[in-house]
């Protein structure tokens, strides 16, 4: 049976990960950090189960990462943890840093050190292109493997970071190290903070009767590449399949504003978003980026990696969770 640490098993990723090699037989140890209050809602259904552990431990720190690696030498690395929202990212830049470039090197210097072996997957992300896309040869814009990556961000910044030093343990060391640079990925365990949930939450609550409030929000003219966290996580997998490692860009290849989220998702809800959103500048962030189409077509030929559920299918899947549980 192989083993596989993943840290981030309480955020979305994690959860839906962990799901996956649990069905493929993996025995699955999730790492967590300290909490005073319980946190394991998105794997509240994994708890007890056979072959899925917990370890506590903190990206900021060694030691921690030292002792679990050399305790489960694990056929399988992923690290999923991080401080994953941007715009937290200019209010605390400096946690930023430490969780998620500090994080990641602790995490590869451990491996170097205590279980070379190791395959290695990185959470990289479509946020380190910044403000840069490639122009196509008919004038298409999109991003894949060789855009030049240009953030605009805190966050955009230590993932770049953390990628090339993924690269460089790669090169110098022959550690097995893969980064997905993912594009956003959403479900209905996506975080409350992000665009998308906020969205679909609010509207489950209005379904509800339960607010009269409007929707406040930020920037409705930035486009993303939204997919399924489902469909993302199995790109993951199969990343540490392959016999070398390389670097994956994981996308739909359909880019849609936030302002046509947001449309779709009420519309879906048989609602008209005009009547409850409200723009709040103090949503916007000092930074934006602006356009992101992913190109995931050396993941389709390497990796045989399609996404399977659309964008409406995604916002539905969301709404329905938000009405019936919000
Ligand atoms: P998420 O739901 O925000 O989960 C982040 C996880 O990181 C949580 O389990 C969190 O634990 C953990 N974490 C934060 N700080 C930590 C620390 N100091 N030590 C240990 N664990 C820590 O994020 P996600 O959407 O699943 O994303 C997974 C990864 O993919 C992240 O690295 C994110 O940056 C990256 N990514 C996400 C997307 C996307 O669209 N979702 C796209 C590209 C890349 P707590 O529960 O204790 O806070
Ligand atoms: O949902 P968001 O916060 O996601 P964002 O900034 O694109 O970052 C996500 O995707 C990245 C991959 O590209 C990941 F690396 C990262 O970890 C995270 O998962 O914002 C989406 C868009 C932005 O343009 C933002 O300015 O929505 C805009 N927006 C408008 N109003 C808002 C809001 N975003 C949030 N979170 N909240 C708002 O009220």
């Amino acid at each position: 049976m192989k083993t596989a640490l993943v840290t981030g098993i309480t955020g979305q990723d994690g959860s839906y990960l962990a799901e996956l090699l649990l069905e493929k037989n993996y025995r699955v140890v999730g790492l967590h950090r300290r909490s005073s209050t319980n946190n394991f809602e998105r794997i509240k259904h994994l708890v007890g189960k056979d072959n899925f552990l917990l370890e506590e431990f903190d990206l900021t720190d060694p030691s921690g990462i030292n002792r679990i690696v050399d305790q489960y030498k694990p056929e399988e690395f992923y690290n999923l943890g991080a401080q994953s929202h941007v715009g937290t990212s200019f209010k605390q830049p400096t946690t930023t840093i430490e969780i998620n470039t500090v994080g990641v090197v602790n995490i590869l210097e451990s491996i170097r050190n205590l279980s070379p072996k190791t395959k290695f997957y990185q959470a990289s992300t479509s946020e380190m292109f910044g403000r840069n896309f490639t122009i196509g040869e008919h004038g298409e814009k999109y991003q894949n493997e060789n855009t030049l990556m240009l953030p605009q961000s805190p966050y955009g910044v230590a993932k770049l970071a953390s990628y090339h030093m993924v690269e460089i343990y790669r090169s110098s060391y022959n550690i097995f190290g893969c980064s997905g640079i993912l594009f956003n990925h959403e479900s209905p365990r996506r975080g409350e903070n992000f665009l998308t949930r906020k969205v679909t939450r609010y509207i489950g609550k209005l379904v509800k009767g339960l607010t009269n409030e409007p929707l406040k929000l930020g920037n409705l003219d930035a486009a993303r590449d939204w997919g399924h966290a489902k469909d993302y996580v199995r790109a993951m997998y199969l990343m540490l399949q392959q016999d070398s490692p390389s670097d994956f860009v994981i996308a739909t290849g359909k880019t849609r504003s936030v302002k046509e989220f947001v449309e779709t998702a009420f519309r879906l809800a048989n609602l008209d978003y005009k009547n409850h959103v409200e723009i709040d500048s103090d949503l916007f962030r000092p930074a934006e980026v602006v356009f992101l189409k992913g190109d995931a077509t050396k993941a389709k030929n390497k990796l045989g990696w399609v996404p399977e559920i659309s964008f409406d299918e995604l916002i539905t899947d969301m709404l329905q969770y938000d009405i019936k549980n919000v």
